[in-house]
């Protein structure tokens, strides 16, 4: 099941066909018992509809916090280190990745992040900028992963390389997250077969395109959670990206027009243009 926030209401889509939620906010959505069981008496109770219109597709966010883990798979660890080696920096990117709590920052809130088709911003003081795909975790107020999206941690390099103090400049800007296209509802954990694809396209070609499986996350989303919410509520849920596995070459910096194309196949395609 899928559920998806647009400029005519919330819908729930199963099999392809999709029923109008008409009692419920989105934050009562998250914040709902038991969201499956809720979502499935819709698709039974009510006649599918013709209203939906995927160009009405709004980030599927509202009152919840965007928070972010890093250097979650080797590549990050790898990149990180580089970018920073000259600020001396290099050496805590490293530490992170094994030590037995993760890093976790704040990221983003629902003023300065974009739906699909939304368009995400590169900071006009940056001088290498990307966008980081990954697997965003859906959690209700209990601290339950309740749904997967896919999320865009746009992020400048140059800055965060600079001083890793510097973080929160580098990642929360108007503009420097996207998410979507909807939630995947599910109780389940995704297969670690799950693959997360990143296509970058510039002036109709493809500027750079990579993938990576979840096998290769070395954090449990789970115990993610876990540290999340030690000590911190969400009374409205929450959203937790993973982390990024795919890093473009050091030479490539993303420019204006743009088309950044994330595709985690059971969740859909999250498509952004840079502004
Ligand atoms: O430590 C800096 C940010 C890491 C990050 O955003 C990532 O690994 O995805
Ligand atoms: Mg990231």
């Amino acid at each position: 099941m899928k559920l998806f926030r647009t400029t005519a209401g919330r819908f729930v889509e199963e099999d392809g066909h999709f029923y109008r939620i008409e009692r419920l906010t989105w934050d009562a959505l998250f914040a709902h018992q038991d969201l499956e069981g809720c979502l499935k008496a819709v698709i039974e109770g009510e006649a599918p509809t013709t209203d939906f219109r995927p160009s009405e597709v709004l980030a599927p966010i509202s009152q919840q916090e965007v928070w972010a883990a890093g250097v979650t798979y080797f590549r990050s660890r790898g990149a990180r280190m580089e970018e920073s080696k000259d600020a001396g920096g290099g050496d805590f990117y490293d530490r992170v990745y094994s030590a037995e709590r993760p890093e976790l920052f704040f990221k983003s809130t629902a003023s300065r992040t974009v739906g699909v088709g939304g368009k995400v911003r590169i900071r006009a003081d940056a001088h290498w900028s990307v966008p980081e795909p990954e697997l965003t975790l859906v959690i209700n107020p209990r601290g339950t992963i309740i749904g997967y999206t896919i999320g865009n941690d746009m992020s400048s390099r140059d800055i965060e390389g600079e001083n890793p103090l510097y973080l929160p400049q580098a990642k929360v800007y108007d503009g420097s997250c996207a998410l979507g296209p909807g939630i995947l509802v599910t109780s389940n954990p995704l297969p670690h077969s799950t693959e997360i694809l990143l296509e970058i396209v510039r002036g109709g070609r493809i500027e750079f395109a990579g993938s990576i499986a979840l096998t290769e996350l070395k954090r449990d989303p789970k115990v993610l959670v876990e540290y999340l919410f030690r000590d911190n509520s969400f009374p409205n849920g929450c959203f937790l990206m993973t982390g990024t596995g795919i890093v473009p070459p050091g030479s490539f910096t993303l420019a204006s027009r743009d088309i950044i194309r994330i595709t985690i196949e059971p969740i859909g395609v999250l498509e952004n243009e840079v502004a």
